[in-house]
């Protein structure tokens, strides 16, 4: 479901981008195929995790401040369009888009999403949720579908991109995609971002290191998704997870070690690993306020408030153009 990558993108593009990445050095892959049915369905259950705080801090703020981020947004008055980057199955947003339909805010939501089936999905489900909503779902990638949402309507845009999806891009690929949501954006849009800020190291490596061994899975199935989509022939026994985070610069990255020296056919291209030669297969980045203050500025953006849960874990910030 929530991130799904089924056919908007071509196996042609997966193939050339994970041969890419096992033939770069060191070897990575791209966290955005993790997102298979099966995939979608494991990350559903690290969304229910107890280690997994992240979850649970923003659906509290989404909770217990729509109010205020309501009334942050609509200030100024006027009709806008709520724009919803990788939409899911909007599970936090709807809190949000009840209270703007409680305060009578003149919006039309357009949830963004690169599966169809999510799209397919929403338009079913929000209209018994909230018959009052005005939406159109847009089913393809964040920047097309921005711009077409620009060119529907010249009304005042509020972007969402929330649960610290901006922290699987390191922070230079953080900074360019910013610089190009700004450019798409005109004066007085608004950008609502999600990020999961530093803290207790233990506490964030847990997150990704559960007990359970449901993150270890979750790498795994992409070897297991690149074995039956692109002609592999991983042996799924032969890589252990492992997740390491650097409190310094706050990447936590999850890593599949080979455990001995092994040729893994892909596709009919082989690759060699040697025996505990890694791949890293995610970055989750962790900010602090001031790194997140830095990035607004440097591509463009004004940081205008805050939403953060009690415990400070997260935060939901306002940027302004
Ligand atoms: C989707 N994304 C924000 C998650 C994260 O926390 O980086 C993906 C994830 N990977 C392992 N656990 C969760």
């Amino acid at each position: 479901m929530m991130f799904s990558t089924e056919k908007t993108i071509t196996n042609t593009q997966f193939l050339q981008e994970t041969l890419a990445g096992l033939n770069a050095e060191p070897k990575r892959m791209y966290s955005k195929y993790f997102y298979d049915e099966t995939g979608d369905l494991i990350f559903q259950q690290i969304m229910n995790m107890d280690e997994y705080y992240l979850t649970d801090a923003e659906m509290e703020i989404m909770k217990y401040q729509a109010s205020a981020i309501a009334d942050t947004i609509s200030g100024e008055g006027g009709a806008f369009d709520l724009i919803e980057l990788g939409a899911g199955d909007a599970t936090k947003s709807i809190h949000l888009l009840k209270k703007f339909i409680d305060k009578n805010l003149d919006f039309k939501y357009f949830p963004i999403d690169i599966s169809a089936h999510v799209i397919a999905d929403l338009e079913l489900n929000l209209p018994l949720k909230l018959p009052a909503l005005n939406f159109q779902g847009l089913n393809g990638d964040y920047f097309e579908m921005l711009k077409r949402a620009t060119e529907i309507s010249e009304r005042k845009k509020v972007v969402l991109f929330m649960g610290a999806n901006i922290g699987n891009m390191n922070v230079s690929e953080a900074q360019e995609f910013c610089v190009n949501l700004r450019q798409i954006l005109a004066p007085d849009d608004i950008l609502i971002i999600g990020f999961d800020l530093k803290k207790n190291p233990q506490q964030i490596l847990a997150a990704y290191n559960d007990k359970a061994g449901i993150t270890r899975s979750f790498n795994l199935n992409l070897l297991n998704r690149i074995n039956r989509e692109l002609d592999g022939n991983f042996d799924l026994n032969a890589f252990e997870h492992y997740a390491n985070y650097d409190p310094e610069t706050g990447a936590c990255k999850s890593y599949l070690i080979s455990l001995k020296n092994q040729t893994v056919n892909i596709g009919g291209s082989e690759i060699h690993f040697s025996k505990d030669e890694y791949i890293c297969m995610e970055i989750s980045q962790k900010y602090a306020q001031p790194e997140i203050e830095a990035l607004a500025r440097v591509s463009g953006f004004k940081v205008t408030r805050y939403f953060s849960d009690q415990q400070k874990y997260f935060v939901d910030a306002v940027w302004k153009v």
